[in-house]
């Protein structure tokens, strides 16, 4: 009782003081949980710099001055675009949930808000919402919804890109106007888009201001307690966010160097990756990735206890190119044959190995073996549990296994291999 009180004293202080503690209620706790059973999404980056085929940082590297860059927008019509045809694409690739571009750096609002002008709506002649027609859609083929949403703007005077920073504000912009934009677009998207269920933060590394992480953070679990808030700052998750992502690496890894001080904390994991090398439409970009990548990269992802996010950039008119369409069915055809080792699985706590990973599923594992070993067997160390059964997950056949202090031997002479991934069962009591 004294500890209690104590400890409410604590809290009381450290909220009068003005930091927060963030209490995730239920529902976001289940949300979480369900987030990371659903393991594979899709990404999408779309906005009107799609229209120049050169990805969604092409305003800033070419240079383009923001009123001409406006001029997009202008002749913006995406006539072939479809809400059902990307949910199915999404659908039959075996993801179970997609995150959209809402508002990208070029400051552009796909979708139609009142807070400026400068959206898909109003200031382009197809005169409608996508992001609408998407949300409606995912509701209705059960699809989970998150917005990825822009922090950095490289267009607008209150956020002022370019201006020196002073006392955590931009100097030459209207700081708190900018934030109220911000809030007022997030109510939008969290209150008027039916079964949205994340928010998707990017662009905290371009300057060293007050974000109002508090305000914003606070606004969203207010309106929606549920919704699952993540920050692509690259670093340890802050108060009040409910997922951790990695970009273009496994958590853990860093071989693009973005990840140097993301530490691992205890939240849900996400890493996200590019179907070819580039987020929003590249026209002269044909680096694709083999659909046994992909599987690779979800199955390394899942052992490491994270989801996978794999972007795709749809062409100006909405339509996605036949390349994507191609691998992903073949991928689709993949998860839908082993999605018992994937969906609903949590990482095995064993590290990875040469031949592999493995995922578990209470007292099953799921061991995929993705190289094929010089020896006829695999070793799998740190195992806890006894085994009691070993059978390929394809068809159910008996597999010869031997246990030792140490670890489990897999013999796998004999066994039927996959080209993309061998997967054992093992049984544990
Ligand atoms: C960001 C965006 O800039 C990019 O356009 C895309 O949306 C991607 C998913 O996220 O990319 C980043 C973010 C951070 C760094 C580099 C690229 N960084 O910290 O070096």
């Amino acid at each position: 009782m004294i500890k209690k009180l104590l400890l409410m004293g604590m809290l009381l202080g450290a909220v009068s003081a003005g930091a927060q503690t963030y209490t995730p209620t239920a529902d976001n706790l289940a949300a979480r949980q369900n987030f990371q059973d659903m393991k594979f999404g899709l990404f999408i980056h779309w906005g009107i710099y799609s229209e120049l085929g050169a990805g969604e940082w092409v305003m800033n590297e070419k240079h383009i001055p923001y009123d001409s860059y406006k001029r997009l927008a202008d002749f913006f019509n995406p006539q072939a675009f479809n809400a059902h045809d990307w949910v199915m694409f999404a659908k039959k690739a075996g993801m179970k949930y997609i995150i959209v571009t809402s508002r990208h750096h070029d400051g552009f609002s796909m979708f139609g808000t009142k807070a400026s002008p400068y959206n898909i709506v109003d200031a382009t002649p197809y005169h409608k919402d996508p992001l609408m027609e998407l949300a409606q859609e995912c509701v209705k083929e059960g699809i989970e919804l998150h917005f990825y949403y822009s922090l950095l703007d490289w267009g607008r005077k209150d956020y002022a890109y370019g201006s020196p920073i002073v006392d955590g504000k931009p100097a030459n912009g209207d700081w708190d106007s900018y934030i109220n934009f911000m809030k007022a677009q997030l109510t939008e998207l969290i209150t008027k888009y039916p079964g949205v269920k994340g928010i998707w933060f990017d662009g905290h590394w371009e300057r060293d201001v007050n974000w109002h992480y508090d305000e914003i953070y606070g606004l969203i679990h207010k309106l929606n307690p549920a919704i699952l808030v993540g920050n692509n700052h690259h670093l340890e998750p802050k108060e009040g966010e409910d997922f951790q992502m990695f970009e273009k690496d496994l958590p853990g890894a860093n071989t693009t160097g973005f990840s140097g001080k993301s530490k691992i904390g205890a939240l849900p994991l996400e890493t996200c990756e590019t179907i070819n090398n580039s987020w929003g439409f590249n026209i002269n970009d044909r680096s694709f990735k083999s659909s046994k990548r992909i599987i690779h990269y979800l199955v390394n992802a899942a052992g490491l206890n994270a989801n996978f996010l794999l972007n795709i950039g749809p062409m100006p008119n909405g339509k996605i190119q036949p390349e994507f369409t191609d691998t992903l069915a073949v991928v689709g055809a993949w998860v839908q044959k082993n999605g018992e080792a994937i969906y609903g699985t949590r990482g095995s706590g064993i590290p990875a190995q040469p031949w592999g990973v493995i995922t578990r599923k209470d007292k099953k594992l799921y061991v995929h073996v993705m190289t094929a070993p010089q020896q006829p067997y695999i070793f799998i160390p740190q195992l806890k549990g006894k085994v009691t059964k070993a059978a390929l997950l394809a068809d159910g056949s008996a597999v010869k296994f031997k246990q030792q202090t140490e670890g489990v031997f897999v013999y796998l002479s004999g066994v039927a291999t996959d080209p993309n991934d061998t997967i054992i069962k093992l049984i544990t009591n």
